[in-house]
């Protein structure tokens, strides 16, 4: 299945649910907004809805306000096709999925390693920076046009996918795009300031306090951070912070794999793995053991038990695995 069964089911339906993963970060708001524009421009209906709502500094995406949290009055929703994007399981939408009582089709748009294929129709482009890429593709396929709000949205997807353009998953292909997007006019600094450099002091102090609890194993190959729920209490981590700690730790000379745990606020036991490495280990992989997956240098999974048995766990999997890279 690909790009072609996608557009045939998107002229197919006319009233689609469109979702993405929770802990919404760039690609899935950009995607989901890119999406939105592609079926009106089509005549068609749809209605934005994820678990979670949307993260700190992403306010400046033109029609972010369409965007909905699921809450009590979801369930009357109608809808004749369901959207997945950025999903590499249907779990990963949250409970949203759940919504989907009649069984309507669903349509999996994904550039996940480890996603199956779910879905009645699914296209998933590993090889893709990012889904927002993919929907990219999509207006292409269907000679539709791009205005400025969903080149903002589908930039913005591929700038956080990208690590602003410098992972391995960044092709000539995504650059061209780029190079189409940034047509419009688009206010790149400024977008970047406000996904990446728009910390509340707080959050600074916090990021601080939590870099210098740095630990390392496999002689400094691997770099991890344990964050245990105490240390949160004054909210949420917000991704952006996570991410802040694992590019410092990712930048660190002779680090090939950085690991962050994090105590889940929500379940207790319930520790959220996110993994990076920079491609010796496939850290895809190692999230897979522990049910999860992504992105060979990027994955995450969520492991039940005592946080310093899961790290036990998954630092084992990782010096496994350096073993014989
Ligand atoms: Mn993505």
């Amino acid at each position: 299945m690909g790009l072609k069964k996608i557009c045939a089911g998107i002229k197919k339906y006319n009233n689609f649910l469109i979702t993405a993963h929770t802990n919404l970060e760039g690609d899935a708001l950009g995607s989901e907004l890119a999406f939105y524009a592609l079926i009106r421009k089509l005549g068609k209906q749809g209605i934005i809805l994820n678990e979670d709502s949307i993260p700190y500094g992403h306010d400046f995406l033109p029609g972010i306000k369409r965007i909905r949290k699921l809450d009590c009055c979801s369930s009357y929703i109608k809808f004749d096709c369901l959207v997945v994007l950025d999903c590499a399981d249907l779990k990963r939408t949250g409970d949203v999925w759940r919504l989907n009582k009649d069984s309507k089709p669903i349509l999996n748009i994904d550039h996940h390693i480890s996603n199956q294929g779910f879905g009645d129709v699914h296209w998933v482009d590993a090889h893709a920076s990012s889904c927002s890429e993919m929907v990219y593709r999509i207006y292409k396929q269907m000679r539709l046009s791009i205005s400025k709000p969903e080149a903002i949205a589908m930039y913005t997807g591929m700038m956080t996918d990208t690590g602003s353009f410098r992972y391995s998953n960044t092709t000539s292909f995504t650059h061209q795009a780029v190079a189409e997007l940034l047509e419009f006019n688009i206010n790149v600094p400024l977008i970047y300031r406000y996904v990446y450099e728009n910390f509340a002091l707080e959050e600074t102090e916090l990021l601080i306090k939590l870099l210098s609890k740095i630990n390392f194993s496999a002689q400094g190959k691997i770099a991890y951070f344990k964050l245990k729920r105490g240390m949160l209490k004054d909210g949420a981590i917000s991704m952006d912070l996570g991410d802040q700690l694992l590019s410092f730790a990712r930048a660190i000379k002779g680090v090939e794999v950085v690991a962050l745990f994090k105590e889940s606020l929500r379940a207790k036991n319930q520790v959220r793995i996110n993994l990076r490495s920079h491609g010796k280990v496939d850290v895809n992989k190692i999230a897979a053991i522990f049910g999860g997956g992504g992105h060979k240098t990027a994955a995450g999974c969520t492991a039940h038990g005592d946080i310093n048995q899961v790290i036990k766990n998954v630092l084992a999997s990782i010096h496994q695995d350096l073993k014989y890279s």
